[in-house]
C-alpha cells in the first residue's frame, strides 16, 4: 500500500457565490476548480492551502476551515491522492488571473459541473450546505469516475 500524496483545495464561498478558477495548465487543465496543489516538505497542510490560494488567485484568507478529506484512487497511478478541502469565507486582496488559474465567480445555483471533475457534483452540495465530509473516489484513465463513497460527518 503506497501512502497517499497530500494536496489541498480551497473553495472561496462568499454569500451566494463561489470563486472557481479555470485551470490553465498541468493536472486538470480545462476544468474549473478551487485553488490548491501539493503539500511541500516542511509545511503543514494548512500552510500549503494558504500558499497555493495566494499563488493561484492572489488572495489571502482571513478565515479558513477544513471541511473535507477526499481520497482519489486511479487505475493509471498506484499512488492515491488525499485532498484536504477548505472553505474560505473572507479574504484580503482581489482575485486575479495567474499563470495557473483564471478566476471567475459563479452563483451557487449555477456551478459549471459540466466543466469540472466528475466527483465535484457529488460532494460540492455537501460543501455548500456547510457539512463536513469524507469521500473515496475511483477513477479510470484519470478522468472517468467509476465508483465512490461519501460520508457526512460530525467531525473530521
Ligand atoms: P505543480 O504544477 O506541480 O506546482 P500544484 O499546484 O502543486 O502543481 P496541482 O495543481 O497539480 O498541484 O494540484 C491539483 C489540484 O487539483 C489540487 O488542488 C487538488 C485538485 N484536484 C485533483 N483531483 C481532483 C478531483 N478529482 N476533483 C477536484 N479537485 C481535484 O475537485
Ligand atoms: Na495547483
Ligand atoms: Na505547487
Amino acid at each position: 500500500q503506497i501512502s497517499p500524496k497530500l494536496l489541498t483545495l480551497v473553495i472561496v464561498k462568499k454569500g451566494e457565490k463561489v470563486l472557481l478558477g479555470m485551470k490553465k495548465r498541468g493536472f486538470g487543465a480545462g476544468y474549473f476548480n478551487g485553488f490548491g496543489g501539493k503539500v511541500e516538505a516542511g509545511e503543514t497542510i494548512y500552510e500549503a492551502a494558504v500558499r497555493e490560494l495566494q499563488e493561484e488567485s492572489g488572495i489571502v484568507p482571513v478565515s479558513m476551515e477544513k471541511r473535507g478529506i477526499l481520497t482519489f484512487h486511479f487505475d493509471d497511478n498506484p499512488q492515491p491522492w488525499e485532498v484536504h478541502v477548505y472553505h474560505v469565507g473572507d479574504y484580503t486582496g482581489e482575485p486575479c488571473e495567474t499563470e495557473e488559474m483564471a478566476p471567475r465567480w459563479f452563483p451557487l445555483a449555477d456551478i459549471p459541473y459540466d466543466k469540472m471533475w466528475q466527483d465535484d457534483p457529488i460532494w460540492y452540495p455537501e460543501f455548500i450546505r456547510g457539512r463536513l465530509f469524507k469521500g473515496e473516489f475511483y477513477f479510470h484513465n484519470t478522468h472517468t469516475l467509476v465508483s465512490h463513497t461519501l460520508h457526512v460527518l460530525q467531525k473530521l
